[in-house]
This record gives C-alpha cells, structure tokens and sequence, in this order.
C-alpha cells in the first residue's frame, strides 16, 4: 500500500468518527428508530432510572453470593423516576425480585403518577398471588384471562358478547364495558342531603331517560389554607367525562379562617341517557359543602366521605350543626380516623348485636382505625357521634338505606370472598410473573400519554400493601419504551429545532 493510500484511509477515518459521534449523540437524544431500553440493576447508577426514595424505606443495597445487587424495601410505597431524553407513547416495566420468607399471598404493584397529585397513581399489577392460586378454569388470550367457576365460555369475545349479570362477574385490572340498569326503577321526587361534608368527593347516581340530572351544592369556603380554592364539578357517564363547571375561588385567598357566604354550583346537563353517572367534586379542604339537593333518589359517595359537622369549624362557620349522623357502607374496608384531637371519638359499626357488629375508639387524631366486612355483600351502619372524621374505603357509603345503590363491578381480592359474593367469573388483564435463576420477572405496561410528565421525566411508585409480612428485594428495573420512529422529515424539523 503506498504511502499516498494510508493517508486517504486515515483521513476518511477522520472524517467518519466526528460524522459517527454527531449520528449517535443525535440518536441519544432523539430516539430515531422510536425505541429505548433503559435498565437500572441496583450495582451501578443509571442517569435513566433513579434511586428508590425514600431512602428510609429502603435497606442498603446488597450483593448476593452470586454477585447479585439487590435492594430490599423496608416500607412501601417506594418513588422512583424515570428521566428520558424525550417523551415516549408506551412503555413496558419490567421489574426482577424476589419474595422471601412470606407469610402473606403477595400484591405487589407498580404506579405511574397521572396527575399533578402526588397521591394519584394509575396503579397496574405485577404479582396477585391471590388470582395466581384461584384453580378455576381459564381461557387466555394476549394478556387477558378469565377465570370460570364452571367452564362455560371458550374465547374471551364470547364472554364480552354474551356478558352474565354483573353481579356474578369481579374485575381485575380490566375495564369492563357494560351498562348498569335497575330493571324497576322509578323516579321519585329526590333528595336533600343535609349533612356537611368537606373537600373532594366522588358521587353515582342513577337516572331514567326521562329524568332529569339536577344536583344543587351549597358550598363555603373556611380560608384555613393559603391559597385560592376552585371547586371543579364534572360529570361523567362511563368513563367520558359529559360535563363540567368551575366555582371560582370566594376571592380571599390568605389562611384568614375567615369564611365567605353560603354560594350555590347547580348542575343540569341535559339530554341525559338512563344509566349511572358520577360526579366528581374536585376541591380542597378548604371546601364545605353544606347542603346536597337533587332530583335524583339513588346517591353513593365513592371510596371517601369527609363528615364535617362539628365545632372544631364553629370559628369559621357559625351555624355549624353538630348533630350525630349515621352512614350506610358497604365495601370490604372501611377505614376511619378522626381530624382533629376535639373529634377523637367512638365510631359504631351496626347495633352492636351481631358478633361482627363493632365499636371502633379513635383514639389518635389522624391515626387509621379499619373495620374489615366479613360479609361484603351486607350493608352496614356506622354512627358518628361527633363527625370530623374521614371516612375511606373501597366501597361506597350513602346517608340513608333508601338511597344506596351500587352500579360498580366487584374487584377481585381473594377466592374466599368469591363464594360469599355469589361471583362466578373473574376477568383480569394480568400475567404471572416469570421465575428466571430464583428471581421473580413481572411486566406492566403503561400509557404513557394518560401519565404526568414534567419536562421529560414521569415518577414511578411500587406498592406492597402487606410489606409487614414479607421481604422483598429488588434486583432490576427495566423499561421498554416506544414511540413513533423518526421520518427523514420529521428529523430535518428536529435537528432544525436544536441548531
Ligand atoms: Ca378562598
């Protein structure tokens, strides 16, 4: 090779490596191909994947006598942020553990946050060893199974076609697509709630087509926060939000306690098909709702009832009533506390006849007392002598017996309430985990459109709700993300975008 050949090849090489540096640099940072994978073991730092936070929930990261690194978690929920170099569409965790000594049927599940809220996660399963250990006949398909007390239906769009009761069928992880319909049911003139209830709450009521859907709320706002405090009132029939409306803030806006005058949101939507709609009351606490009149007879709150009838909040609202009240519930779980030391108080669960009849002591202010429902399907009563407390759980609660109703699908929990619940079917979105070299490898995937992006990085939550009886250590996070590939066009506009 001549001398004069050697310096063209060297000078070509020159050329390429800055041309190959700038192409991958360029790459990295706008994802040509629309994929990324981003790993995280718990031995080395990743700039993708975060650390578990909080650090007191967490032990040191260990090394196994396989050179493994792996983190137990201590307590849950445990964050973790995922920091990319853009937004994607999908993304598909992947997270590698183990489950030692347990004591308990493991949930373990992973979160992305969706909204601004930092308590508001759309929460998707890793490992149910609940549904894992239910031997019913299944038929599987993609990543839905469903479960069949007695085998009946051989595909899953022969069940989607030819849906049992609702009654007979609970859900896990799985949107089921049905309408709700009281066969016999019958206007009557509505109701008139008369009780206060405070911050954010989320309503079912039930109309016939002819009905109108007519709420009036009677709102005050109490200044105790900084800050000014909308109350936001939508409507929505299945998941389709059909309606909203806004109270602006009373116009103070310091922690005056100072409260405004009584103000009233009225809803009307019209053109109303029969069928459930929910109302979601999206407010601070600075919120009193004092008053709920509708045309409408069947009335559940969701998950949450903030009972706020008590001196406590005389200051701020002088004609505040402090009369007992009494709420019917109905759900597997039903946890209270009290909000301030003055409520602490004695809760009472049904007439205290029956052997699963209970009092409840709310000791400590702001602590969390539950009731577990042995019978989930009965609806019992829980008296209230001095209100100021919160009332949550996974079921729904009403002011009275005659307005209860409940349009929601059962959510699968364990085997033994299916029996109790008269629950023949259940269906879920869910995998097994994989077991690979001793450790546990559970998928879930996100839409990362319906996530909480701020700037390019969307945080992660991992949930074990009965971490107490286990030991669980991580070993790997993973994430598969994808979007559209990049066209030359769209290229060009991007690179034009960074020069
Ligand atoms: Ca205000």
């Amino acid at each position: 090779m001549s001398l004069n050949k050697i310096h063209k090849i060297i000078r070509i090489i020159l050329i390429l490596i800055p041309i190959m540096v700038l192409g991958y640099l360029v790459d990295k940072e706008l994802v040509i191909s629309g994929k990324l994978i981003v790993k995280k073991d718990f031995g080395h730092g990743s700039p993708f994947i975060l650390d578990l936070l909080p650090w007191q929930r967490v032990a040191e990261i260990k090394k196994d006598d396989q050179g493994n690194y792996s983190q137990k978690i201590l307590d849950q929920p445990v964050y973790f942020d995922l920091n990319l170099p853009q937004r994607f569409d999908k993304g598909t965790a992947e997270i590698t553990y183990k489950n030692d000594s347990i004591d308990c049927p493991t949930l373990f599940q992973i979160g992305g946050q969706a909204t601004p809220n930092d308590w508001e996660y759309a929460m998707k399963p890793l490992e149910n060893q609940n549904l894992d250990q239910l031997d019913w006949p299944r038929v599987e398909e993609n990543d839905v199974v469903l479960y069949e007390r007695e085998k009946k239906f051989n595909t899953i769009d022969e069940f989607l076609n030819n849906l049992p009761d609702i009654s007979k069928i609970a859900v896990y992880n799985y949107k089921l697509d049905y309408d709700f319909k009281i066969p016999d049911y019958k206007p009557t003139k509505g109701l008139e709630i008369d009780n206060t209830i405070r911050g954010r709450h989320t309503i079912y009521t039930y109309i016939d087509g002819g009905e109108p859907l007519d709420f009036t709320f009677t709102v005050e706002d109490i200044n105790r926060h900084v800050g000014a405090d909308p109350a936001e009132i939508a409507v929505y029939k299945k998941d389709q939000r059909i309606y909203n409306t806004t109270l602006p803030d009373d116009g103070i806006t310091d922690e005056s306690g100072e409260s405004s005058e009584e103000r009233k949101i009225r809803l009307l939507p019209s053109n109303l098909t029969q069928g459930t709609y929910k109302i979601e009351i999206k407010a601070s606490d600075d919120i009193f709702i004092r008053n709920i009149k509708t045309k409408e007879h069947l009335l559940a709150f969701a998950g949450r009832l903030y009972l706020a009838d008590n001196d406590e909040y005389k200051d701020s609202l002088s004609d505040i009533r402090t009369k007992p009240t009494t709420v019917y519930a109905k759900g597997y779980k039903i946890i209270t506390s009290a909000a301030h030391q003055t409520s602490e108080q004695t809760i009472r669960i049904n007439n205290l006849t029956e052997p699963n009849d209970y009092e409840i002591e709310l000791a400590e202010a702001h602590q969390q007392y539950s009731y577990y429902n042995l019978n989930p399907r009965n609806i019992v009563s829980l008296y209230s002598p001095k209100n100021d407390i919160l009332i949550e759980g996974d079921g729904l609660f009403s002011f009275s017996k005659e307005s209860f109703f409940n349009p929601l699908l059962t959510t699968f929990r364990d085997e033994s309430e299916l029996e109790v619940l008269g629950i023949n079917y259940v269906i879920a979105d869910y995998q097994t985990p994989k077991t690979i070299d001793g450790w546990k490898v559970a998928t879930a995937d996100f839409d990362l459109g319906r996530l909480y992006w701020r700037e390019n990085t969307l945080r992660f939550a991992l949930s074990i709700p009965d971490i107490e009886c286990q030991d669980k250590k991580i070993k790997g996070i993973k994430f598969v993300l994808e979007k559209e590939p990049l066209t030359w066009g769209k290229l060009w506009e991007k690179i034009k975008e960074k020069l």
